[in-house]
């Protein structure tokens, strides 16, 4: 791979001497979804799949990217002295974002640099590949210019600070964490109020992880996103007007069944029970877990999954038949959509096999149903955004 980046370096850019090497990877969330932003509980992990970069420090203050997978858009310029969002940059828009929020939060690049980029994580699919370059761009800056007082906690926070306030879409810190704090064979059980965390060993030994991509991303994506976030505030708010909350995540299922009254929107109320049944659902697969109870962990993959659909609604018709078809089979342990929603991929814990049945009988009917393939990858997990060489 390293081989393939610093060609492309060399031609773009006169050669590829001092150039390094970086990579960041994708995530995926095994349970606790829209729990991020609501101060509840996550439990995600690093892909092997990701973003790999090759990247040089410049002596002025000029930026070139260039992306091996968005050609397209050739070389991006850009300058430490123009730092906005531009529709013309694309994807480009977010390192650009990273190094705008280091100059925000007090860490401005001394300098330029050049980078080109490419990545094995399929655009769109809910795999986080805008979190995988943030963290890189976070990593690749802090390593070139020899800034050293920022941990990898830090990076996730600047990755989601710039795609909150450069690139507009309201996330949680659950994808950047994952990137920037992932660990071969083990999920990342984190408190997102406190930003406290554990890990979490996977042991399948009969079963693996396989993601499902629908190929479907539903258009409202970012404004639907933030529209269950502005939801969720206010169901807190109306809370709020009698308890002493700082989050949804703070109410047990029980607290919340005693006081949901105070809720008096009835779209408000579904949201917040599914924030706050997710977060417990997430506490109680991480202690299934623990206890080899992987059978359990799946039915609180599946009740997450209901969940997400009816009271969340962050579903969509394609990613429905595709959890609807896995649950009908034979030595699936639990299926449900994983991301933001609206398209995208589920995941699903498959005993070993029944891996190749899943993929033939979904991959076959779901092409029947909706016209189109999905996409399969049985995935190993990996480890958070670093240099290689
Ligand atoms: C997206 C967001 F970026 C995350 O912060 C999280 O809210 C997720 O949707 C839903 O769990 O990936």
């Amino acid at each position: 791979m390293e081989q393939k980046l610093f060609e492309k370096f060399a031609e773009l850019f006169g050669d590829a001497d001092g150039a390094r090497f970086y990579f960041s990877p994708g995530r995926v969330n095994l349970i606790g979804e829209h729990t991020d932003y609501n101060g509840g509980h996550v439990f995600p992990c690093a892909l092997t799949m990701g973003t790999y970069a090759a990247a040089r420090a410049r002596s002025d203050r000029r930026i070139r990217l260039y992306s091996m997978n968005l050609n397209r858009f050739g070389v991006v310029e850009a300058s430490l002295d123009d730092l906005t969002n531009k529709k013309e940059y694309n994807w480009a828009n977010y390192p650009l974002g990273v190094v705008w929020a280091f100059k925000e939060k007090g860490h401005m690049p001394p300098a330029g640099f050049d980078m080109v980029i490419w990545g094995n994580i399929p655009n769109g699919s809910g795999l986080s590949s805008s979190a995988s370059l943030e963290v890189l761009t976070g990593v690749v800056l802090c390593d070139l210019f020899g800034i050293d007082s920022l941990t990898m906690t830090d990076l996730a926070l600047i990755g989601q600070y710039s795609e909150n306030n450069f690139n507009g879409c309201n996330c949680g810190i659950m994808d950047q964490f994952a990137v920037a704090m992932g660990k071969k064979d083990n999920a990342i059980f984190l408190d997102t109020a406190a930003l406290n965390y554990e890990y979490a060993p996977i042991r399948l030994e009969d079963a693996k992880i396989v993601i499902t991509n629908s190929k479907v991303k539903h258009s409202l994506v970012d404004s639907a996103y933030n529209d269950r976030r502005r939801e969720c505030t206010e169901a807190l708010a109306a809370l709020q007007a009698e308890l002493d909350i700082r989050s949804l995540g703070d109410l047990t299922p029980e607290k919340f069944e005693q006081n949901k009254h105070l809720i008096k929107d009835p779209v408000q109320l579904k949201r917040a029970k599914h924030a706050v049944y997710e977060n417990q659902r997430t506490i109680d697969a991480v202690a299934a877990l623990r206890a080899g109870d992987i059978e359990k962990f799946g039915k609180l993959m599946n009740q997450s999954h209901v969940s997400l659909r009816d009271d969340y609604e962050v579903s969509c018709p394609e990613i429905d038949i595709l959890v609807d078809l896995a649950w009908q089979i034979p030595g699936v342990i639990g299926s449900r959509i994983t991301g933001g929603g609206f398209g995208g991929c589920t995941v699903s814990i498959v005993k070993n096999e029944a891996v190749d049945p899943f993929i033939d009988t979904i991959g076959k009917t779901y092409l029947e149903k909706v016209g189109h393939e999905a996409e399969f990858y049985t995935v190993d997990i990996g480890d958070g955004a670093s240099r290689i060489l």
